[in-house]
């Protein structure tokens, strides 16, 4: 029998309770027979310079050491538990948290772990084949980072199932293996999560914007009134920060080095700079339409009763909500939302209950427009004159009032026709996927070295040098 106190670094007393050791003693080796499937292609026997937590103290979530990541300690951490802590908002508030699942919530709450749950395994998989064609030691050491901790974000989901949800929730922790992004039959379950991650700049977009709605996602969860669903979050969030650095920063890079050439080389149209083999800001600004759009579709509809259930029942709360001043109960408070009529886009006050994803999106927004404004100022301090800009909040929409309407990058209703016409002006295009992969053709692996397209990082991980050698292959 396998020691999981020893295998599975744990503060949730995992060796005392024989139930739930047994389920995971089940699913372990169906979530190791994933990750050798799907888990980052031809990796199994490189040595990666990783983090790992190993508890939850400031000391205990950052150990470094080089590890082969099949045999990464994918541990299960909760936040210590508040005796004190109660419901904070919808009909239950004041109420002690629940240590339990309520027996009326059971399914809705079984859905929302599984909809978080589904996501981690979803962006392993469509980062699988990246590690070929790093532009270096250090982000190819980040990347299998990322990879690792929403494998144990997966875990966390899978614990809460296990230890929770009986049956149900062994059955649903097993079709979170079974799922795959993008496949056609059985895919993930949120549209962003089966779209292809082809690149590094697709990667750097994806983390920097689809991670942050796993950051404000993880945030409205840790309010939870089902505590073990917060604590656990609260846990994760300490991993999103990274993830979410790795994007901004990556994308920075990647800008810093096109605006140097640039400047050097005196040229500023994108052929010229295509053809000093760097991005051009234009087709950086397509990536960012296409990301930004399609994690805004992540937050759900608008309007929503699902949402609004969630938050009356205390399981899923707003941003910050015990920061916020209010009642926490929204019963008679109103949040605009747009919606399209004939060819105007008009704002109208609905309940606040039901526009809760639609005030999650506009929290998202605010924090997205920071980081961008962080990139404009690499490109305003290389004196170049172009401007990063986000969409309308209706462009390339699926989900929501926007969805199955035409809207241009600038917030006009247009024809399907007109909108084809102005398609890859404004989301990249088959040629554009192709010129940046054909910057990516290969692994850079020299110490110290960093592929032409992107600057390299101010400094390495954990105190080490640039040149360190983040990854053995062995
Ligand atoms: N794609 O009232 P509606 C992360 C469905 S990311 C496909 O609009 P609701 C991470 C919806 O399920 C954070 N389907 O939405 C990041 C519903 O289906 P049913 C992930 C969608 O329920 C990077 C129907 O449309 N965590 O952690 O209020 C790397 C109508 O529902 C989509 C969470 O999302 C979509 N985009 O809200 C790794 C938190 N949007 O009932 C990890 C948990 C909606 O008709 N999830 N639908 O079958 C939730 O809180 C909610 O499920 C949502 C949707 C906010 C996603």
């Amino acid at each position: 029998m396998i020691d999981y106190t020893e295998k599975i670094p744990n503060n949730v007393d995992l060796g005392r309770d024989r139930v739930l050791q047994r389920a995971l003693e089940h699913w372990q080796p169906a979530y190791l027979s994933w990750w050798y499937d799907m888990g980052p292609n031809e990796s199994h026997n490189f040595e990666v310079y990783l983090r790992t937590a190993t508890s939850v103290e400031p000391d205990g979530w950052a150990q470094f050491d080089y590890v082969k990541m099949p045999e990464y300690r994918w541990g299960i951490f909760l936040q210590p538990r508040d005796e004190r802590r109660q419901v904070n908002f919808g009909m239950h508030k004041g109420q002690p948290a629940w240590q339990d699942v309520p027996g009326e919530y059971r399914s809705i709450l079984r859905r929302i772990v599984v909809t978080q749950g589904d996501t981690e395994p979803a962006s392993v998989e469509q980062q699988k084949m990246l590690g070929l064609s790093c532009p270096s030691l250090y982000d190819l050491r980040n990347i299998f980072q990322v990879n690792v901790e929403e494998g144990r974000h997966l875990w966390a989901m899978v614990y809460l199932l296990h230890r929770y949800f009986g049956r149900d929730g062994r059955e649903e922790a097993e079709s979170l293996l079974a799922r795959r992004s993008g496949d056609t039959d059985n895919p993930r379950i949120l549209g962003a999560f089966n779209e292809p991650t082809p690149d590094w700049l697709a990667f750097y977009m994806f983390t920097f914007f689809t991670d942050r709605d796993g950051k404000f996602q993880l945030c409205a969860l840790a309010e939870s009134g089902f505590d073990p669903l917060a604590r656990t979050c609260r846990f994760m969030l300490t991993e999103e920060a990274h993830h979410m650095f790795v994007g901004e920063s990556g994308v920075s890079r990647i800008i810093q080095r096109t605006c140097e050439v640039m400047k050097e080389n005196k040229v500023d149209a994108p052929s010229d700079v295509r053809a000093l083999g760097v991005i051009d800001l234009q087709t950086i600004q397509r990536y960012l339409n296409f990301h930004y759009s399609v994690t805004l579709d992540l937050y759900g509809s608008d309007v929503s009763s699902n949402a609004a259930n969630y938050y009356t029942s205390g399981l899923k709360g707003r941003f910050r909500e015990t920061k916020l001043e209010d009642d926490h109960t929204l019963q008679d408070a109103a949040y605009p939302v747009s919606e399209v009529v004939g060819n105007k886009i008009n704002t109208k006050q609905v309940p606040a209950l039901t526009a809760l994803n639609e005030r999650l999106r506009d929290d998202y927004i605010e924090e997205i427009q920071a980081g961008v404004n962080r990139w404009q100022r690499v490109i305003d301090e290389a004196g170049i004159p172009f401007r990063l800009t986000l969409p309308h909040k209706g462009f390339h929409r699926e989900i929501g009032n926007f969805a199955g309407h035409f809207i241009s990058l600038t917030g006009e209703i247009l024809t399907e026709e007109q909108w084809k016409a102005h398609e890859f002006e404004w989301l990249p295009s088959p040629n554009d996927y192709k010129y940046v992969q054909s910057l990516m053709s290969g692994r850079v692996a020299e110490l110290g070295k960093f592929a032409n397209w992107i600057a390299p990082p101010v400094k390495g991980i954990n105190g080490k040098p640039l040149d360190f050698q983040y990854v053995r292959f062995n």
